[in-house]
């Protein structure tokens, strides 16, 4: 239980804006029948490493899939397109983004980049390589929450492609993803597209496999966000004190990650007070949808944007999806 209200908070740490905002979503998330907070605050430096390390495991799957997708249709798609300027939200190492760049500049039209995650010294690092790797390509970084609002620089040079790879939309809950989608929808003009990753249902032992990994580097992931929460908020959470678990929802179709406690526990976080955990209790950090074409097609259609083409790997794993305004 929180045992300090809210109300509390500012007279308690008089905390900047952005920190109280946190306190009051982590107060809120904490507090709650399951407790529960966003996958945002998995991703400081290290969580944004770990991540990367995450891709490269033999059990995940999505991120050399859809890299394939990419590898063979950017050239041709770019091309159709006659993309200037790429938007790409939650852009992490933009390692895969490198194909759609590489298809721009292929065709002449490689003017633009504005990378956008919540995760600022991962993305001020891969902004600097990528303006060594692309010379003349303007690359404009912005920290934000894209589950927020989306603030675009002026004057981007048109059409723009914005990109939302990984698959990354699985881990927001049906209505904050319609909300994100709609306003990328609100911030498309004439002749722009969007292009979405998505993981697709497959069976379960694949699915749970790649988020239980042999080496337990989804597990550090996982507990990584106690770390944030630690440094950001000068908690005391012992991520060492809670055990990794993932499983697949075959009615939700997704995947829930959660840390559960180990023993009974009371984890101090100032400004909010003790937050009490009985034993085998859970937070549930992340879920992980993951669609097929109808469900992708739903939406979208939710969102004020249509499919306009689909592409998947010969195994049916994963998906990389074109929008455009309905
Ligand atoms: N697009 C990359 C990275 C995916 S990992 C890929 O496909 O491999 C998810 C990325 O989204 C991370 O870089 C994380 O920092 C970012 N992210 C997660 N939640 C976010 C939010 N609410 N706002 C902005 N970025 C977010
Ligand atoms: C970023 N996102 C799409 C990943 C996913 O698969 O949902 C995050 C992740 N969580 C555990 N492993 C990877």
């Amino acid at each position: 239980m929180i045992k300090t209200k809210l109300s509390q908070v500012r007279a308690h740490a008089r905390p900047e804006p952005a920190t109280y905002r946190i306190l009051r979503e982590v107060a809120d998330g904490l507090s709650a029948p399951q407790k529960e907070l966003s996958p945002k605050y998995f991703y400081d430096h290290r969580g944004s490493e770990l991540f990367e390390e995450i891709t490269r495991l033999p059990e995940y799957y999505p991120t050399r899939t859809e890299r394939a997708i990419l590898d063979a249709w950017m050239p041709s798609l770019i091309a159709r397109l006659g993309t200037r300027t790429l938007i790409e939200l939650g852009a992490g190492s933009a390692e895969k983004s490198r194909l759609i760049l590489d298809a721009m500049r292929a065709a002449g039209t490689a003017e633009r980049y504005v990378p956008i995650d919540v995760s600022a010294a991962f993305l001020s690092l891969t902004a600097a390589r990528l303006r060594r790797e692309y010379p003349g390509l303007k690359v404009e970084p912005a920290v934000a929450d894209i589950s927020e609002e989306l603030n675009l620089p002026r004057g981007l040079p048109r059409p723009a492609l914005f990109a939302f790879l990984g698959s990354t939309i699985g881990n927001f809950y049906p209505p904050a993803a319609i909300r994100l989608l709609g306003r990328v929808r609100a911030a498309m003009e004439p002749g722009d597209r969007f292009l979405m990753g998505a993981d697709l249902r497959k069976d379960v032992a694949r699915l749970e496999a790649a988020y239980n990994d042999s080496r337990g580097v989804t597990a550090e992931f996982n507990r990584n966000m106690l770390r944030v929460l630690n440094h950001e908020l000068g908690a005391d959470f012992d991520p060492e004190a809670f055990e990794h678990r993932a499983f697949y929802d075959t009615v939700a179709h997704r995947i829930e990650m959660h840390l559960v406690s180990v023993g009974a526990q009371t984890v101090n976080v100032p400004g909010i007070g003790g937050i009490a955990f009985a034993d085998g209790e859970t937070l549930r950090t992340e879920i992980s949808a993951k669609y097929d074409r109808e469900s992708v097609g739903a939406l979208f259609e939710a969102a004020g944007l249509r499919i306009d083409a689909w592409r998947t790997d010969p195994e049916n794993l994963f998906a990389l999806v074109v929008g455009a305004p309905a």
